[in-house]
């Protein structure tokens, strides 16, 4: 038998959540077509097209019984009143769990059922456990004003299923209303 070699590493967190030797992968505005309520505000900020996030990964081959793990480092922004999130999925293995641990900044995560039933978890500080039951959709939000960084330990054998989130979004959004509250509220544009 030829055994994986065990892996032993350092998040450096003074630049943000970099994982030596991982896979990055980076998320500008113009990925994130379609996803944000106020179309207006986000064409402005397209000229810009920041860094919305940037992911760091270490994956294995998919197979069930392994585990990859990821540090996203989801940086601070609002388009509208909407603030910055990551896109947001199901599993393509629907049934497949995932565990986050916040590590700097602050926001939150937004889960939903398939049927559409939202919930909100805030993720105030370093420190926070999420757990992510099997078939919730999850997407993070930055409602902070630095990166809010966090670590997601999910099945190698997981996946990624985007499809009907890019279509239908979350039944709730997260916004800043004009006082500076953060507040959850429905999303007008939800369709069941
Ligand atoms: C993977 C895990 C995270 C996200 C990352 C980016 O299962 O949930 O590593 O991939 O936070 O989010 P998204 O929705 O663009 O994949
Ligand atoms: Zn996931």
């Amino acid at each position: 038998m030829e055994y994986k070699r065990p892996i032993g590493l350092d998040i450096d967190l003074e630049t943000g959540g970099v994982i030596p030797g991982a896979k990055k992968l980076v998320r500008r505005l113009s990925d994130l077509k379609g996803y944000f309520l106020d179309e207006e505000a986000y064409n402005e900020l397209l000229k810009e097209d920041p860094v919305v996030y940037e992911v760091y990964a270490i994956e294995q081959e998919e197979k069930e019984g392994d585990l990859n793990f990821a540090t996203t480092v989801l940086y601070p922004g609002k388009v509208g009143k909407e603030f910055f999130f990551t896109k947001g999925h199901f599993h393509a293995k629907a049934d497949r769990a995932e565990i986050y641990y916040g590590i700097k900044g602050k926001g939150g995560m937004l889960l939903q059922t398939p049927e559409g039933e939202a919930e909100w978890i805030p993720m105030g500080g370093p420190g926070t456990v999420v757990y992510v039951p099997p078939y919730w959709a999850h997407r993070t939000v930055n409602t902070g004003n630095e990166p809010f960084i966090f670590l997601a330990i999910y099945p190698s054998d997981a996946g990624h299923d985007y499809g009907s989130i890019k279509e239908k979004g979350f039944s709730k959004i997260v916004i800043e209303e004009d006082g500076g509250e953060v507040k959850v509220v429905d999303n007008p544009r939800w369709k069941e």
